[in-house]
């Protein structure tokens, strides 16, 4: 996607120590004015840029943005997130994604917003959002693998999702299959969606929901919600998160598409929440209570209880009641 000129300038900002109105207008080939107008425009929109009339502009502090070029700034991957479709404001990036996926674009286009009005759980659940401190992100990935091995990648984005936040020392753990969580409470959640073209996969949209600036959150929600900020006492940047996930999780699914699940067993227990604990598991046929095993190469639970070794393909584990 074509840079705007905003954009450039902010580049330009983020490489230099200090750059002259002069030396942008002449690399940019606008007038001074104009760029004297843009650098305005960057400060009403939160950017720190301290001016000097000798030296010119200097960005003092890159602020939380979620914007396509403060990813960029992160990003360290060959195709994912390469291109970026940045909204303010939207309902929900599935349905974004969903659209793009269906025009054709290109794999590993991701879908971002700073904020998130109607985001998507799963089973028509909600995932709330408030303005400016959550990461909403949709990615489109197209793998020429089985249909039947799609939902691993809920898993895959989970392990990815979860190493990144570790490599940032949050001390997160995955609650089977699609939530991240930290002591307890959940701080991220996943939602994959399919679209087929016969027996053939078109695209995945993985959707996924982290709580990071949060300070408090909605009733419905206080009892089992927690932020990176709450749960750890330190800021972060949101567009440094959604780098540090693609560019582990493009390692992990170049490795997945070439040689399936299996490999990523050991590392997915290691973040297990409650491994070999009670836990109780809800399917669409049963409610069954019993110990925790782990997971089998294709990414299905396995539970210990007073029957043997159970193993669900789909279920959930009730950790709250659902409302
Ligand atoms: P889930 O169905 O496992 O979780 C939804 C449940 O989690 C809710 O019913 C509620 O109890 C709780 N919950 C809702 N919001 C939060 C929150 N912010 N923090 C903690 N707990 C919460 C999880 O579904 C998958 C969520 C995916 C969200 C992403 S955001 C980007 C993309 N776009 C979109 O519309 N959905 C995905």
């Amino acid at each position: 996607m074509e840079k705007s000129t905003r954009e450039r300038i902010l580049q330009r900002l983020m490489q230099e120590d200090w750059i002259s109105g002069q030396a942008l207008a002449e690399q940019l080939n606008i007038s001074r004015t104009a760029i004297w107008k843009q650098i305005t425009a960057l400060k009403e929109a939160g950017y720190a840029i301290e001016s000097n009339k000798k030296t010119g502009y200097h960005l003092i502090d890159r602020g939380d943005h979620l914007t396509p070029l403060a990813i960029e700034h992160y990003l360290r991957t060959n195709t994912l997130g390469r291109k970026i479709f940045h909204v303010e404001e939207t309902e929900t990036t599935q349905r974004i994604a969903h659209d793009l996926a269906q025009q054709q674009v290109a794999e590993g286009m991701l879908v971002v917003c700073d904020y998130q009005t109607s985001g998507r759980g799963q089973l028509g659940r909600i995932w709330h959002e408030t303005k400016g401190n959550g990461i909403a992100m949709s990615l489109i990935v197209r793998p020429d693998v089985p249909l039947d091995q799609a939902g691993q990648l809920t898993l895959l984005s989970g392990l990815a999702l979860a190493t990144a936040l570790r490599d940032l020392d949050v001390p997160v753990t995955i609650k089977w299959p699609n939530d991240l969580l930290i002591a307890g409470r959940k701080v991220a959640g996943i939602l994959t969606e399919m679209q087929t073209e016969g027996s053939r996969i078109s695209s995945v949209i993985i959707g996924i929901g982290i709580n990071v600036q949060h300070e408090e959150f909605r009733d419905v929600i206080a009892d089992r919600a927690t932020s990176l900020k709450l749960a750890t006492g330190r800021t972060f940047q949101r567009a440094e998160i959604v780098a540090t996930f693609l560019n582990q999780f493009e390692q992990m699914y170049t490795r997945w598409v070439e040689e399936g699940f299996g490999s990523f067993v050991q590392a997915w227990e290691q973040l297990a929440d409650k491994l070999n604990q009670s836990i109780t598991v809800r399917s669409r046929q049963q409610i069954v209570t019993g110990i925790l095993r782990g997971i089998q190469a294709d990414g299905t639970l396995m539970i210990e209880s007073a029957q043997g070794l159970e193993t669900f393909h789909s279920a959930e584990l009730v950790y709250w009641t659902e409302n």
